[in-house]
């Protein structure tokens, strides 16, 4: 099964969204595997954020995603990197579609609410960065036969 990293950013914790992207990720039939609530570390986001060093936004994401707590998580279930990115909707919540998780609660780019994984290659990464393996929970459920064929 292929896992996910989900955060729900300062400005989702902040308007009490936290609860709500859990729901969707819960009732889709996703299985949490990993929930840490926590302020980030400046090195962290840094290092999260990579990608980004160069770009003219850098600076100002990572003073936002270190101002307040996020509720990291990592969601467990079979095509859920592709499926999770699908459910947050794109990047710009202007662009988003109606139904995604960006649409329905944001406007702004820099306050789009929750990040997901881009690529099995970036959960992972994203996953280490932020949980230590004895942190994420392996257990079986019995509604999974329901979820699945
Ligand atoms: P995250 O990482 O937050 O899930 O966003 P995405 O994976 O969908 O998009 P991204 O890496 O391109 O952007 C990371 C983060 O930067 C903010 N951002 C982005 C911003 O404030 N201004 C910008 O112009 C861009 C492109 C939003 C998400």
């Amino acid at each position: 099964m292929e896992r996910t990293f989900i955060m729900v950013k300062p400005d989702g914790v902040q308007r009490g969204l936290v609860g709500e992207v859990i729901t969707r990720f819960e009732k889709r039939g996703y299985k949490l595997i990993g929930l840490k609530f926590f302020t980030i570390p400046t090195v962290l986001a840094e290092t999260h954020y990579g990608e980004h060093c160069d770009k003219p936004f850098f600076r100002g994401l990572v003073d936002f995603i270190t101002s307040g707590p996020v509720a990291a998580m990592v969601w467990e279930g079979k095509n859920v990197v592709a499926a999770a990115r699908e459910m947050l909707g794109a990047t710009d919540p202007q662009k988003a579609l109606p139904g995604t998780i960006r649409s329905a609660y944001g406007i702004d780019i820099g306050r789009n609410v929750a990040h997901g994984s881009d690529s099995e290659a970036g959960a992972q990464r994203e996953i280490g960065l932020f949980f230590d393996e004895t942190e994420l929970k392996s257990y079986s459920r019995a509604i999974d036969s329901w979820i699945y064929e």
